[in-house]
């Protein structure tokens, strides 16, 4: 059977490793149960085999997948794929050149080639529809399975510019799957992430070795991945409404505030030290409790306490182990992590760790100032000085598309802060654009800014945008079962801007600012009659 034009089988791909299998299996015994289970391709890769070996194993394995109808694919050796006449065969950057395989196998084998680079994606768009049929986007995560490889993981955001590429280049014919450090829980969100930036491609399936050939029991294995893949709706933060349904009002906030004060949230900062003592005492203002940890054993225990939301402000110097263990903790409980991402475009070191950071999960809210954000919507390096936002950076339109950008690319409530706060959400309701996509792209996207004329004091105190994240997050990590994550935050940057503006008016100086800053936040929050706030929200 020829499987070049069947689209459908790339669901699930199985590469296989007999380095790696538990004991009482074997790569057939383990590839069986896959198949039985549901897998949609098979590929088999043995690095260390004998060609001896390695054929009688592929003929054992085709038998197998003719009668589950299931293509079976060999990795790198044409003389074994033609030997046994297997349907396709996938090859690396390192391996033979495409037109010769081609050349060598005719015109019906499917042909993989693994891909990290969008200079690749242009080379098979050159070479046509003729060629390739399908290719591995990776690495995605670090893995152990490949030892050695030179490949650094490109996380989601690598595989979106492989799915830009495609689309750029008018490869529509080609197939993706995902590979590298793919496992059950990263699945789901990588397919929520991986759209491109028209909305017109997703992956068409996740391919992986580990989480099936390493599993003692590879059916069950099999059968979860396949309901992730199944499932188009990505849960991230449990029962909580990713999107406002309507315009938030007045009412909206109110309801915001009056959760906030009855579920008492825990707020967990990750933060910089001039932030930490501010940000505390804001947090206590709104109502909420701040711990101000980052100790990477109890993240486990703190996400898990009723109410829990993590700020990330990246100006800390926590240990990257520590910030993956909380981000993936506050994730796997469905709790809301509000990401800030101190002087990203600052220094390289700041923009891989930012970079690594936002690379293993998925953000309730992205907070930043405009340096920030047109820095991680790739529009401009070059506005930071230092870790302030700066005037440069001013225009309006630039700095919402940017703001647009990082809501669709990321998935999530896009803030960039500054005289007027620009809002977008990019969540869409947590629903995946699987495979022929929803045709959705940033500029589809609903925009709101926050305006109250410009409070100068603002930026004469340490930590102003710092403790608008603690805002956030502490209204977020409040909502009750069913609260809106939109209206959270919408309600956190009307709130903090007005109790700005009646701290400001008739102060004496920065220090009397940030004490009133405190004093206003305080009182607003219990009075909660949002119909006084003086800062207005603004559809644009
Ligand atoms: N190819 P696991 S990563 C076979 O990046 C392979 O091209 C890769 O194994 C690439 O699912 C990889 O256990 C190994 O992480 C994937
Ligand atoms: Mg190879």
């Amino acid at each position: 059977m020829n499987y070049r034009k069947d689209t459908d089988v790339y669901k699930l791909y199985l590469v296989t490793d007999s380095g790696m299998l538990p004991e009482g299996t074997t790569l057939f015994s383990q590839v069986e149960k896959a198949v039985k289970a549901g897998i949609t391709l098979v590929q088999i890769r043995e690095k260390d085999s004998d060609t001896k070996d390695f054929i009688a194993e592929a003929l054992e394995v085709k038998k197998l997948c003719n009668e589950y109808k299931v293509p079976l694919i060999i990795n790198d050796r044409i003389d074994v794929a033609l030997a046994i006449g297997a349907d396709g065969v996938h090859v690396g950057q390192d391996d033979m050149p495409i037109p010769m395989v081609r050349d060598l196998v005719g015109p019906d084998m499917i042909i993989g080639w693994s891909v990290g680079k969008t200079s690749e994606v242009q080379q098979l768009a050159e070479w046509g529809p003729d060629y390739v049929d399908y290719i591995g986007i990776g690495t995605l995560f670090p893995t152990e399975t490949k030892k050695n490889s030179k490949k650094v993981p490109m996380g989601p955001q690598g595989a979106i510019r492989i799915l830009d590429a495609l689309q750029e280049y008018k490869a529509d014919w080609c197939r993706t799957v995902g590979i590298g450090g793919l496992h059950a829980p990263n699945i789901p969100r990588v397919l929520y992430q991986c759209t491109s930036s028209d909305g017109k491609r997703a992956l068409d399936g996740i391919s992986l070795v580990s989480d099936i050939m390493a599993s003692p029991t590879a059916d069950v294995a099999t059968k979860r991945l396949l309901e992730f893949l199944d499932d188009t709706t990505y849960s991230y933060l449990g029962d909580l409404n990713l999107q406002s349904n309507d315009e938030p009002t007045s009412h909206d906030f109110h309801d915001v505030l009056a959760q906030v004060a009855k579920n008492r949230p825990l707020v967990q900062h990750v933060t910089n030290k001039v932030h930490q003592n501010f940000g505390a005492n804001v947090t206590l203002a709104l109502g909420a409790s701040p711990i101000m940890s980052e100790i990477e054993s109890e993240v486990g225990e703190l996400c898990r306490i009723p109410n829990a939301a993590l700020l990330l402000n990246t100006g800390s110097v926590a240990p990257l182990s520590m910030l993956k263990t909380a981000v993936a903790a506050y994730n796997e409980v469905t709790r809301p992590i509000v990401f800030d991402p101190v002087g990203y475009s600052a220094t390289t070191t700041r923009r891989d760790l930012n970079d690594a950071l936002l690379s293993y999960g998925q953000y309730a809210c992205i907070k930043g100032n405009s340096g920030e954000i047109l820095g991680l919507a790739g529009l401009n390096s070059s506005s930071m000085k230092g870790v302030d936002a700066t005037s440069t950076a001013s225009d309006a339109e630039l700095i919402q598309s940017a703001t647009r950008i990082v809501a669709y690319r990321y998935k999530t409530i896009a803030v960039c802060t500054g005289e007027t706060d620009y809002i977008c959400d990019g969540t869409v309701g947590g629903r995946r654009f699987i495979s022929t996509g929803s045709g959705i792209g940033p500029d589809d996207l609903d925009m709101y800014y926050v305006q109250d004329g410009h409070i100068p004091m603002m930026g004469d105190i340490t930590a102003s945008g710092c403790s608008l994240g603690s805002t956030i997050a502490s209204l977020v990590g409040g909502l009750g079962p069913d609260g809106s994550v939109f209206n959270a935050v919408v309600a956190a940057i009307v709130l903090y801007k007005s109790a700005g503006r009646l701290a400001a008016d008739g102060c004496d100086g920065s220090g009397s600012f940030h004490v009133r800053l405190i004093d206003n936040l305080y009182k607003l929050t219990r009075v909660n009659n949002p119909d006084t706030w003086s800062a207005v929200l603004k559809k644009i």
